[in-house]
């Protein structure tokens, strides 16, 4: 296992659609063991493939909160098969926008298809914390950031303090 470099916004690495996963090989598993790693250590509750720079369909994630059992989810390929009518609204922040967070409102349920690590197609249903994790990972395999969710007016001021603080690193 290997703690990977995270990828932070201006790079256009987050903004490219990542590519399905054909075949299941070690460097596959190698690569979701490392992202679990990477993003136990940030500390973080997902992470998707292009925050590593992998442009593939791969997520982690683990939304157990601190006095629960850990619960980690590794997907391969993951895609929503149903959202509710209902939206829910969520404080978010993203490992690869540091120091920032916005209400976020998303269906706050979803159904969802994914292979799992040992090659088996699952079907689940996930609500709360764990749906909008889910949804805010698959975005990033699109080159969908939490801050295309809110106003213009919002994403304008997180945007100009990101790009000052790019330009002071
Ligand atoms: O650590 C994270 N917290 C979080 C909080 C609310 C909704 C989504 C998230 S995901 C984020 C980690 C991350 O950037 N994943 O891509
Ligand atoms: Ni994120």
């Amino acid at each position: 296992m290997a703690i990977k470099p995270i990828q932070f916004v201006p790079n256009p690495v987050l903004r490219k659609s990542a590519l399905p996963v054909e075949n299941i090989t070690d460097k596959t598993l190698q690569l979701l063991d490392d992202m679990a790693e990477t993003m136990y250590d940030a500390p973080g509750i997902g992470l998707a493939g292009p925050q590593i720079g992998e442009l593939k369909r791969l997520i982690v994630m683990d939304c157990s909160r601190d006095d629960e059992k850990s619960e980690l989810w590794q997907m391969i390929n993951p895609e929503v098969i149903e959202l509710s009518e209902d939206n829910s609204t969520l404080e978010e922040g993203c490992l690869s926008i540091p120091g920032h967070t916005a209400e976020v409102s998303r269906p706050d349920w979803i159904k969802l298809r994914f292979t799992d690590i040992k090659g088996k197609e699952q079907q689940i249903k996930a609500e709360g914390l764990l749906a909008a994790c889910i949804q805010h990972e698959i975005d990033h395999l699109d080159g969908i950031l939490f801050i295309d969710h809110i106003s213009k007016l919002k994403r304008d001021i997180i945007w100009r303090k990101v790009l000052k603080e790019a330009r002071q690193t």
